[in-house]
Protein backbone atom coordinates (compact mmCIF):
# COMPACT_ATOMS: atom_id res chain seq x y z
CA UNK A 1 0.00 0.00 0.00
CA UNK A 2 3.05 2.25 0.23
CA UNK A 3 2.56 5.38 -1.83
CA UNK A 4 -1.02 4.50 -2.79
CA UNK A 5 -3.87 6.97 -2.39
CA UNK A 6 -6.93 5.31 -0.90
CA UNK A 7 -10.42 6.69 -0.36
CA UNK A 8 -12.00 5.29 2.80
CA UNK A 9 -15.77 5.73 2.63
CA UNK A 10 -17.59 5.96 5.96
CA UNK A 11 -16.04 7.35 9.14
CA UNK A 12 -17.62 4.86 11.54
CA UNK A 13 -15.86 1.93 13.22
CA UNK A 14 -14.83 0.23 9.97
CA UNK A 15 -13.66 3.45 8.33
CA UNK A 16 -11.56 4.66 11.26
CA UNK A 17 -9.98 1.25 11.62
CA UNK A 18 -9.26 0.99 7.87
CA UNK A 19 -7.59 4.41 7.89
CA UNK A 20 -5.39 3.26 10.79
CA UNK A 21 -4.27 0.15 8.92
CA UNK A 22 -3.63 2.08 5.70
CA UNK A 23 -1.55 4.71 7.48
CA UNK A 24 0.48 2.02 9.27
CA UNK A 25 1.22 0.55 5.86
CA UNK A 26 2.32 3.68 4.07
CA UNK A 27 -0.80 4.76 2.17
CA UNK A 28 -2.25 8.28 1.95
CA UNK A 29 -5.94 8.46 2.75
CA UNK A 30 -8.95 10.51 1.74
CA UNK A 31 -11.55 9.83 4.42
CA UNK A 32 -15.03 10.53 3.05
CA UNK A 33 -18.31 10.59 4.93
CA UNK A 34 -21.66 11.87 3.68
CA UNK A 35 -22.54 13.22 7.10
CA UNK A 36 -21.42 16.85 6.99
CA UNK A 37 -21.84 17.40 10.71
CA UNK A 38 -19.16 14.96 11.92
CA UNK A 39 -16.74 16.36 14.51
CA UNK A 40 -13.52 16.77 12.50
CA UNK A 41 -11.27 17.40 15.49
CA UNK A 42 -12.50 14.24 17.21
CA UNK A 43 -12.01 12.20 14.04
CA UNK A 44 -8.41 13.30 13.58
CA UNK A 45 -7.57 12.28 17.14
CA UNK A 46 -7.90 8.67 15.92
CA UNK A 47 -4.96 8.89 13.54
CA UNK A 48 -1.25 8.50 14.16
CA UNK A 49 -0.35 10.43 10.98
CA UNK A 50 -3.12 13.04 10.58
CA UNK A 51 -0.96 14.82 7.96
CA UNK A 52 -1.56 11.85 5.62
CA UNK A 53 -5.36 12.00 5.96
CA UNK A 54 -7.58 14.38 4.02
CA UNK A 55 -11.12 14.60 5.30
CA UNK A 56 -14.00 15.17 2.85
CA UNK A 57 -17.49 15.52 4.28
CA UNK A 58 -20.84 15.79 2.50
CA UNK A 59 -19.99 15.17 -1.14
CA UNK A 60 -16.82 14.45 -3.09
CA UNK A 61 -15.84 16.02 -6.44
CA UNK A 62 -15.33 13.49 -9.26
CA UNK A 63 -11.82 14.91 -9.83
CA UNK A 64 -10.85 13.86 -6.31
CA UNK A 65 -12.29 10.40 -6.87
CA UNK A 66 -10.06 10.01 -9.91
CA UNK A 67 -6.95 10.68 -7.79
CA UNK A 68 -7.46 7.42 -5.90
CA UNK A 69 -5.91 3.99 -6.54
CA UNK A 70 -8.56 2.24 -4.42
CA UNK A 71 -11.70 2.88 -2.39
CA UNK A 72 -12.33 0.94 0.83
CA UNK A 73 -16.01 1.07 1.66
CA UNK A 74 -17.76 0.64 5.02
CA UNK A 75 -20.45 -2.04 5.24
CA UNK A 76 -23.28 0.42 5.96
CA UNK A 77 -22.87 2.09 2.55
CA UNK A 78 -24.98 0.56 -0.22
CA UNK A 79 -23.08 -0.43 -3.34
CA UNK A 80 -25.62 1.35 -5.53
CA UNK A 81 -25.25 4.68 -3.71
CA UNK A 82 -24.73 7.40 -6.38
CA UNK A 83 -21.22 8.34 -5.18
CA UNK A 84 -20.17 4.68 -5.25
CA UNK A 85 -21.36 4.45 -8.85
CA UNK A 86 -19.32 7.52 -9.71
CA UNK A 87 -16.18 6.08 -8.11
CA UNK A 88 -16.72 2.82 -9.98
CA UNK A 89 -17.25 4.72 -13.25
CA UNK A 90 -13.98 6.54 -12.60
CA UNK A 91 -12.29 3.12 -12.77
CA UNK A 92 -11.32 2.99 -9.09
CA UNK A 93 -11.42 -0.55 -7.60
CA UNK A 94 -13.77 -0.95 -4.62
CA UNK A 95 -12.89 -3.17 -1.65
CA UNK A 96 -14.86 -3.70 1.51
CA UNK A 97 -13.23 -3.35 4.91
CA UNK A 98 -13.06 -7.16 5.18
CA UNK A 99 -11.25 -7.39 1.85
CA UNK A 100 -8.67 -4.86 3.06
CA UNK A 101 -8.17 -6.99 6.17
CA UNK A 102 -7.90 -10.16 4.06
CA UNK A 103 -5.12 -8.54 1.99
CA UNK A 104 -2.97 -8.22 5.13
CA UNK A 105 -4.11 -11.24 7.13
CA UNK A 106 -1.75 -14.13 7.90
CA UNK A 107 -3.98 -15.98 10.40
CA UNK A 108 -6.41 -18.90 10.02
CA UNK A 109 -9.96 -17.64 9.58
CA UNK A 110 -13.22 -19.26 10.64
CA UNK A 111 -15.91 -17.00 9.16
CA UNK A 112 -19.50 -17.16 10.30
CA UNK A 113 -22.55 -15.81 8.53
CA UNK A 114 -26.30 -16.44 8.50
CA UNK A 115 -29.34 -14.38 9.40
CA UNK A 116 -29.37 -15.14 13.11
CA UNK A 117 -27.07 -16.61 15.71
CA UNK A 118 -23.91 -15.14 14.16
CA UNK A 119 -22.88 -13.22 17.24
CA UNK A 120 -23.50 -16.05 19.72
CA UNK A 121 -21.76 -18.60 17.49
CA UNK A 122 -18.81 -16.31 16.74
CA UNK A 123 -18.41 -15.50 20.43
CA UNK A 124 -18.44 -19.18 21.36
CA UNK A 125 -16.01 -20.07 18.56
CA UNK A 126 -13.77 -17.24 19.82
CA UNK A 127 -13.92 -18.60 23.38
CA UNK A 128 -12.98 -22.08 22.18
CA UNK A 129 -10.11 -20.65 20.13
CA UNK A 130 -8.87 -18.64 23.11
CA UNK A 131 -8.98 -21.74 25.32
CA UNK A 132 -6.67 -23.38 22.78
CA UNK A 133 -4.45 -20.40 21.89
CA UNK A 134 -4.40 -17.23 23.95
CA UNK A 135 -3.62 -14.88 21.05
CA UNK A 136 -6.82 -15.81 19.14
CA UNK A 137 -8.99 -13.00 17.81
CA UNK A 138 -12.73 -12.30 17.49
CA UNK A 139 -13.48 -9.74 14.77
CA UNK A 140 -15.97 -8.49 12.19
CA UNK A 141 -19.62 -7.51 12.33
CA UNK A 142 -19.58 -8.43 16.01
CA UNK A 143 -18.11 -4.96 16.65
CA UNK A 144 -14.32 -5.12 16.33
CA UNK A 145 -13.27 -4.34 12.76
CA UNK A 146 -10.94 -6.98 11.29
CA UNK A 147 -8.67 -4.19 9.96
CA UNK A 148 -7.79 -3.28 13.54
CA UNK A 149 -5.59 -6.38 13.80
CA UNK A 150 -5.21 -7.80 10.28
CA UNK A 151 -1.72 -6.42 9.62
CA UNK A 152 -0.34 -7.75 12.91
CA UNK A 153 -1.74 -11.29 12.60
CA UNK A 154 0.68 -14.19 12.56
CA UNK A 155 0.84 -17.46 10.70
CA UNK A 156 -1.42 -19.97 12.45
CA UNK A 157 -3.19 -17.41 14.64
CA UNK A 158 -6.85 -18.38 15.09
CA UNK A 159 -9.45 -15.82 14.02
CA UNK A 160 -13.22 -16.05 14.58
CA UNK A 161 -14.91 -13.59 12.20
CA UNK A 162 -18.59 -12.67 12.16
CA UNK A 163 -19.36 -11.62 8.61
CA UNK A 164 -22.54 -9.83 7.48
CA UNK A 165 -24.16 -9.75 4.06
CA UNK A 166 -23.10 -6.09 3.79
CA UNK A 167 -19.48 -7.14 4.26
CA UNK A 168 -19.68 -10.04 1.81
CA UNK A 169 -20.86 -7.76 -1.02
CA UNK A 170 -17.37 -6.29 -1.32
CA UNK A 171 -14.98 -9.23 -0.91
CA UNK A 172 -12.68 -10.36 -3.71
CA UNK A 173 -10.07 -12.70 -2.20
CA UNK A 174 -11.33 -13.15 1.41
CA UNK A 175 -10.70 -16.84 2.09
CA UNK A 176 -11.80 -18.55 5.30
CA UNK A 177 -10.41 -21.99 6.07
CA UNK A 178 -13.78 -22.86 7.61
CA UNK A 179 -16.92 -20.91 6.77
CA UNK A 180 -20.39 -21.37 8.22
CA UNK A 181 -23.89 -20.48 7.06
CA UNK A 182 -26.13 -20.84 10.11
CA UNK A 183 -29.55 -20.12 8.60
CA UNK A 184 -31.20 -17.99 5.91
CA UNK A 185 -34.42 -16.04 6.42
CA UNK A 186 -35.37 -12.67 4.87
CA UNK A 187 -33.45 -9.69 6.28
CA UNK A 188 -32.01 -6.38 5.03
CA UNK A 189 -34.39 -6.41 2.06
CA UNK A 190 -34.21 -2.61 1.80
CA UNK A 191 -30.53 -3.07 0.88
CA UNK A 192 -30.57 -6.34 -1.11
CA UNK A 193 -34.13 -5.96 -2.52
CA UNK A 194 -34.93 -9.71 -2.78
CA UNK A 195 -34.34 -12.75 -0.59
CA UNK A 196 -32.56 -14.43 -3.48
CA UNK A 197 -30.05 -11.56 -3.74
CA UNK A 198 -29.53 -11.62 0.01
CA UNK A 199 -28.95 -15.40 0.10
CA UNK A 200 -26.61 -15.23 -2.89
CA UNK A 201 -24.53 -12.58 -1.15
CA UNK A 202 -24.39 -14.68 2.03
CA UNK A 203 -23.13 -17.68 0.06
CA UNK A 204 -20.19 -15.60 -1.19
CA UNK A 205 -18.53 -16.58 2.10
CA UNK A 206 -17.54 -19.81 0.26
CA UNK A 207 -16.46 -18.05 -2.95
CA UNK A 208 -12.68 -18.38 -2.50
CA UNK A 209 -12.68 -21.64 -0.56
CA UNK A 210 -11.14 -24.76 -2.08
CA UNK A 211 -11.35 -28.53 -1.66
CA UNK A 212 -9.00 -28.20 1.35
CA UNK A 213 -11.55 -26.02 3.16
CA UNK A 214 -14.91 -26.66 4.80
CA UNK A 215 -18.25 -24.94 4.86
CA UNK A 216 -20.39 -25.76 7.92
CA UNK A 217 -24.07 -25.70 6.96
CA UNK A 218 -27.39 -26.10 8.76
CA UNK A 219 -28.98 -29.33 7.52
CA UNK A 220 -32.36 -28.40 9.04
CA UNK A 221 -32.75 -25.12 7.13
CA UNK A 222 -34.10 -25.85 3.63
CA UNK A 223 -32.78 -22.56 2.24
CA UNK A 224 -29.28 -23.43 3.47
CA UNK A 225 -29.44 -27.08 2.43
CA UNK A 226 -30.49 -26.37 -1.16
CA UNK A 227 -27.50 -24.04 -1.49
CA UNK A 228 -25.13 -26.52 0.22
CA UNK A 229 -26.09 -29.13 -2.36
CA UNK A 230 -24.93 -26.78 -5.12
CA UNK A 231 -21.48 -26.21 -3.61
CA UNK A 232 -18.73 -27.91 -5.62
CA UNK A 233 -15.57 -26.00 -4.67
CA UNK A 234 -15.53 -26.79 -0.95
CA UNK A 235 -16.26 -29.67 1.47
CA UNK A 236 -19.57 -29.37 3.35
CA UNK A 237 -19.97 -30.44 6.97
CA UNK A 238 -23.59 -30.35 8.12
CA UNK A 239 -24.93 -29.83 11.61
CA UNK A 240 -28.46 -30.82 12.59
CA UNK A 241 -30.59 -30.44 15.70
CA UNK A 242 -33.34 -32.63 14.29
CA UNK A 243 -31.76 -35.51 12.37
CA UNK A 244 -29.02 -38.07 12.85
CA UNK A 245 -26.62 -37.59 9.96
CA UNK A 246 -24.32 -40.02 8.18
CA UNK A 247 -21.59 -37.40 8.52
CA UNK A 248 -21.76 -34.24 10.59
CA UNK A 249 -22.51 -32.85 14.03
CA UNK A 250 -25.86 -33.80 15.55
CA UNK A 251 -27.67 -35.04 18.66
CA UNK A 252 -27.88 -38.72 19.52
CA UNK A 253 -29.60 -39.85 22.73
CA UNK A 254 -29.34 -36.33 24.15
CA UNK A 255 -25.60 -36.06 23.42
CA UNK A 256 -23.91 -33.88 20.80
CA UNK A 257 -21.77 -36.13 18.59
CA UNK A 258 -19.40 -35.64 15.70
CA UNK A 259 -19.57 -38.36 13.07
CA UNK A 260 -16.95 -38.35 10.32
CA UNK A 261 -15.33 -41.08 8.22
CA UNK A 262 -17.18 -43.76 10.17
CA UNK A 263 -15.84 -42.47 13.52
CA UNK A 264 -18.17 -41.12 16.18
CA UNK A 265 -17.02 -38.82 19.00
CA UNK A 266 -19.19 -37.68 21.92
CA UNK A 267 -18.85 -33.98 22.69
CA UNK A 268 -21.26 -33.25 25.56
CA UNK A 269 -24.88 -33.77 26.67
CA UNK A 270 -27.32 -31.11 25.41
CA UNK A 271 -28.41 -30.67 29.04
CA UNK A 272 -24.93 -29.25 29.82
CA UNK A 273 -25.57 -26.24 27.53
CA UNK A 274 -26.37 -23.17 29.63
CA UNK A 275 -27.83 -20.84 26.98
CA UNK A 276 -31.63 -20.89 26.47
CA UNK A 277 -33.67 -22.06 23.47
CA UNK A 278 -33.44 -24.45 20.51
CA UNK A 279 -31.78 -21.78 18.39
CA UNK A 280 -28.90 -21.75 20.87
CA UNK A 281 -28.54 -25.53 20.59
CA UNK A 282 -28.09 -24.91 16.85
CA UNK A 283 -25.49 -22.23 17.57
CA UNK A 284 -23.58 -24.68 19.76
CA UNK A 285 -23.77 -27.43 17.10
CA UNK A 286 -22.37 -24.98 14.55
CA UNK A 287 -19.57 -23.85 16.89
CA UNK A 288 -18.64 -27.47 17.60
CA UNK A 289 -18.49 -28.24 13.86
CA UNK A 290 -16.47 -25.12 13.07
CA UNK A 291 -13.88 -25.56 15.82
CA UNK A 292 -13.59 -29.31 15.21
CA UNK A 293 -12.78 -28.55 11.56
CA UNK A 294 -10.23 -25.95 12.66
CA UNK A 295 -8.47 -28.76 14.51
CA UNK A 296 -9.31 -27.86 18.10
CA UNK A 297 -9.25 -30.90 20.44
CA UNK A 298 -12.71 -32.12 21.47
CA UNK A 299 -11.75 -31.85 25.17
CA UNK A 300 -11.21 -28.08 24.73
CA UNK A 301 -14.48 -27.70 22.79
CA UNK A 302 -16.37 -29.66 25.48
CA UNK A 303 -15.16 -27.66 28.49
CA UNK A 304 -15.62 -24.28 26.77
CA UNK A 305 -19.17 -25.03 25.59
CA UNK A 306 -20.15 -26.22 29.06
CA UNK A 307 -18.89 -22.96 30.61
CA UNK A 308 -20.40 -20.60 28.00
CA UNK A 309 -23.06 -18.23 29.34
CA UNK A 310 -24.14 -16.40 26.19
CA UNK A 311 -23.93 -12.91 24.81
CA UNK A 312 -25.05 -9.44 25.92
CA UNK A 313 -28.29 -8.13 24.29
CA UNK A 314 -29.37 -11.62 23.22
CA UNK A 315 -32.25 -12.80 25.48
CA UNK A 316 -30.13 -11.39 28.32
CA UNK A 317 -31.69 -11.59 31.77
CA UNK A 318 -31.55 -8.10 33.31
CA UNK A 319 -33.36 -8.07 36.64
CA UNK A 320 -36.54 -9.13 38.47
CA UNK A 321 -38.65 -6.20 39.75
CA UNK A 322 -41.84 -6.81 41.74
CA UNK A 323 -41.83 -10.45 40.64
CA UNK A 324 -41.48 -9.53 36.92
CA UNK A 325 -38.44 -10.77 34.95
CA UNK A 326 -36.94 -8.29 32.46
CA UNK A 327 -35.02 -9.55 29.40
CA UNK A 328 -32.96 -7.57 26.92
CA UNK A 329 -33.03 -8.94 23.38
CA UNK A 330 -32.07 -5.71 21.62
CA UNK A 331 -30.12 -7.86 19.17
CA UNK A 332 -33.46 -9.24 17.94
CA UNK A 333 -33.17 -6.94 14.92
CA UNK A 334 -35.33 -8.92 12.51
CA UNK A 335 -38.60 -10.92 12.82
CA UNK A 336 -36.86 -14.29 12.78
CA UNK A 337 -34.60 -13.41 15.72
CA UNK A 338 -37.57 -11.96 17.58
CA UNK A 339 -39.56 -15.17 17.03
CA UNK A 340 -36.74 -17.14 18.66
CA UNK A 341 -36.88 -14.87 21.71
CA UNK A 342 -40.67 -15.12 22.11
CA UNK A 343 -40.39 -18.89 21.76
CA UNK A 344 -37.77 -19.01 24.51
CA UNK A 345 -40.06 -17.16 26.98
CA UNK A 346 -41.72 -19.39 29.58
CA UNK A 347 -44.05 -16.79 31.23
CA UNK A 348 -46.82 -14.40 30.09
CA UNK A 349 -44.85 -11.63 28.38
CA UNK A 350 -45.15 -7.89 27.78
CA UNK A 351 -43.24 -7.49 24.53
CA UNK A 352 -41.54 -4.25 23.47
CA UNK A 353 -40.90 -4.01 19.72
CA UNK A 354 -40.55 -1.74 16.71
CA UNK A 355 -37.72 0.35 15.30
CA UNK A 356 -35.97 1.13 12.01
CA UNK A 357 -37.86 0.10 8.87
CA UNK A 358 -36.08 -2.65 6.87
CA UNK A 359 -39.30 -3.50 5.00
CA UNK A 360 -39.71 -6.74 6.89
CA UNK A 361 -42.88 -8.76 7.11
CA UNK A 362 -44.18 -9.02 10.69
CA UNK A 363 -46.99 -11.58 10.23
CA UNK A 364 -45.00 -14.64 11.23
CA UNK A 365 -43.70 -12.88 14.34
CA UNK A 366 -47.24 -11.99 15.44
CA UNK A 367 -48.48 -15.53 14.85
CA UNK A 368 -45.59 -16.92 16.92
CA UNK A 369 -46.97 -15.20 20.05
CA UNK A 370 -49.05 -18.33 20.73
CA UNK A 371 -51.15 -16.73 23.50
CA UNK A 372 -47.99 -15.90 25.48
CA UNK A 373 -47.86 -12.16 24.75
CA UNK A 374 -50.05 -10.03 27.01
CA UNK A 375 -49.27 -6.60 25.51
CA UNK A 376 -47.32 -5.60 22.43
CA UNK A 377 -45.73 -2.24 23.22
CA UNK A 378 -44.41 -0.48 20.12
CA UNK A 379 -42.06 2.35 19.28
CA UNK A 380 -40.13 3.69 16.31
CA UNK A 381 -40.64 3.95 12.55
CA UNK A 382 -42.35 0.59 12.20
CA UNK A 383 -44.81 0.93 15.13
CA UNK A 384 -47.86 1.56 12.94
CA UNK A 385 -47.03 -1.19 10.42
CA UNK A 386 -46.55 -3.73 13.22
CA UNK A 387 -49.76 -2.58 14.93
CA UNK A 388 -51.67 -3.04 11.64
CA UNK A 389 -50.19 -6.53 11.21
CA UNK A 390 -51.11 -7.46 14.80
CA UNK A 391 -54.69 -6.33 14.34
CA UNK A 392 -54.98 -8.23 11.06
CA UNK A 393 -54.17 -11.35 13.07
CA UNK A 394 -56.73 -10.47 15.77
CA UNK A 395 -54.13 -9.35 18.33
CA UNK A 396 -55.52 -6.09 19.75
CA UNK A 397 -53.51 -5.56 22.94
CA UNK A 398 -51.25 -3.08 21.17
CA UNK A 399 -49.85 0.07 22.77
CA UNK A 400 -48.05 2.77 20.78
CA UNK A 401 -45.42 4.74 22.70
CA UNK A 402 -43.07 7.61 21.90
CA UNK A 403 -39.91 5.97 23.14
CA UNK A 404 -38.15 3.22 25.01
CA UNK A 405 -38.36 4.80 28.45
CA UNK A 406 -42.12 5.24 28.08
CA UNK A 407 -42.42 1.63 26.89
CA UNK A 408 -40.54 0.33 29.95
CA UNK A 409 -42.76 2.48 32.21
CA UNK A 410 -45.93 1.08 30.61
CA UNK A 411 -44.69 -2.49 31.16
CA UNK A 412 -43.73 -1.73 34.76
CA UNK A 413 -47.22 -0.38 35.47
CA UNK A 414 -49.13 -3.12 33.63
CA UNK A 415 -47.26 -6.31 34.59
CA UNK A 416 -48.00 -8.67 37.47
CA UNK A 417 -45.72 -10.96 39.50
CA UNK A 418 -44.94 -14.13 37.54
CA UNK A 419 -44.82 -12.31 34.19
CA UNK A 420 -41.93 -11.21 32.00
CA UNK A 421 -41.02 -8.10 30.03
CA UNK A 422 -39.02 -8.66 26.87
CA UNK A 423 -37.39 -6.05 24.64
CA UNK A 424 -37.12 -7.86 21.31
CA UNK A 425 -37.81 -5.28 18.60
CA UNK A 426 -37.78 -7.40 15.38
CA UNK A 427 -36.26 -4.26 13.86
CA UNK A 428 -32.90 -2.55 13.67
CA UNK A 429 -32.29 0.36 16.03
CA UNK A 430 -31.09 3.04 13.63
CA UNK A 431 -34.27 5.18 13.64
CA UNK A 432 -33.84 6.22 17.29
CA UNK A 433 -30.48 4.85 18.47
CA UNK A 434 -26.89 4.62 17.25
CA UNK A 435 -26.87 0.85 17.50
CA UNK A 436 -28.63 -2.13 19.03
CA UNK A 437 -26.02 -1.98 21.79
CA UNK A 438 -27.06 1.56 22.70
CA UNK A 439 -30.75 0.52 22.64
CA UNK A 440 -30.08 -2.50 24.86
CA UNK A 441 -27.87 -0.57 27.26
CA UNK A 442 -30.52 2.15 27.66
CA UNK A 443 -33.20 -0.50 28.21
CA UNK A 444 -31.10 -2.05 30.99
CA UNK A 445 -30.55 1.39 32.50
CA UNK A 446 -34.32 2.14 32.53
CA UNK A 447 -35.00 -1.30 34.05
CA UNK A 448 -32.30 -0.85 36.68
CA UNK A 449 -33.87 2.50 37.62
CA UNK A 450 -37.29 0.92 38.35
CA UNK A 451 -38.35 0.90 41.98
CA UNK A 452 -38.81 -2.42 43.78
N1 LIG B 1 -22.29 6.58 5.83
C1 LIG B 1 -22.20 7.32 4.68
N2 LIG B 1 -23.05 7.01 3.64
C2 LIG B 1 -23.97 5.99 3.71
C3 LIG B 1 -24.04 5.22 4.92
C4 LIG B 1 -23.18 5.55 5.96
O1 LIG B 1 -21.40 8.24 4.56
O2 LIG B 1 -24.70 5.76 2.74
C5 LIG B 1 -21.40 6.89 6.94
C6 LIG B 1 -22.14 7.36 8.18
O3 LIG B 1 -22.36 8.75 8.17
C7 LIG B 1 -21.23 6.91 9.31
C8 LIG B 1 -20.46 5.73 8.71
O4 LIG B 1 -20.73 5.70 7.33
O5 LIG B 1 -20.31 7.91 9.70
C9 LIG B 1 -20.95 4.44 9.34
O6 LIG B 1 -20.45 3.32 8.69
P1 LIG B 1 -21.19 1.91 8.87
O7 LIG B 1 -22.66 2.10 8.81
O8 LIG B 1 -20.60 0.94 7.92
O9 LIG B 1 -20.89 1.53 10.40
P2 LIG B 1 -19.56 1.12 11.18
O10 LIG B 1 -19.49 1.97 12.39
O11 LIG B 1 -18.38 1.08 10.30
O12 LIG B 1 -19.99 -0.36 11.67
C10 LIG B 1 -19.88 -1.46 10.77
C11 LIG B 1 -21.10 -2.35 10.92
N3 LIG B 1 -22.31 -1.59 10.60
C12 LIG B 1 -23.14 -1.91 9.61
O13 LIG B 1 -22.96 -2.87 8.89
C13 LIG B 1 -24.33 -1.03 9.37
C14 LIG B 1 -21.20 -2.91 12.33
O14 LIG B 1 -22.25 -3.88 12.36
C15 LIG B 1 -19.88 -3.64 12.66
O15 LIG B 1 -19.93 -4.04 14.01
C16 LIG B 1 -18.69 -2.69 12.45
O16 LIG B 1 -18.70 -2.20 11.11
C17 LIG B 1 -17.35 -3.40 12.68
O17 LIG B 1 -17.11 -4.38 11.72
C18 LIG B 1 -23.41 -3.51 13.09
C19 LIG B 1 -24.67 -3.92 12.33
O18 LIG B 1 -25.73 -3.46 12.69
C20 LIG B 1 -23.44 -4.28 14.41
N4 LIG B 1 -24.59 -4.77 11.30
C21 LIG B 1 -25.74 -5.26 10.58
C22 LIG B 1 -26.44 -6.38 11.31
O19 LIG B 1 -25.79 -7.06 12.13
O20 LIG B 1 -27.62 -6.63 11.01
C23 LIG B 1 -25.27 -5.77 9.21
Amino acid sequence: MKGKKVIVAGAGKSGISSVGLLLRNGADVILFDQNESLDQEKLFKNFGHPDRVELVLGSMPVEKMKEADLMVISPGIALDAPFVNRVRDAGVPIWGEIELAAYFNRGRIAAITGTNGKTTTTTLVGEIFKAEKENSLVVGNIGTPFTQFADSTQQGQLIAAEISSFQLETIHTFHPEVSAVLNLTPDHLNRHYTFENYATVKMRITENQTGEDTCVMNYDDPEVRVRAEQLTNVKVLYFSRLEQLEEGVFIKDGVIVIREAGQETDVLPVSDIRILGNHNVENVLAAVAITYKMGIPVSVIRSTVAAFQGVEHRIEYVRTVKGVDYYNDSKGTNPDAAIKAVEAMQKPTLLIGGGYDKHSDYDEWITSFGGKVKYLVLLGETAQAISDAAKRHGFNQVILTDGLEEAVKFCYEHSRPGEAVLLSPACASWDMFKSYEERGTLFKQYVNDLEE
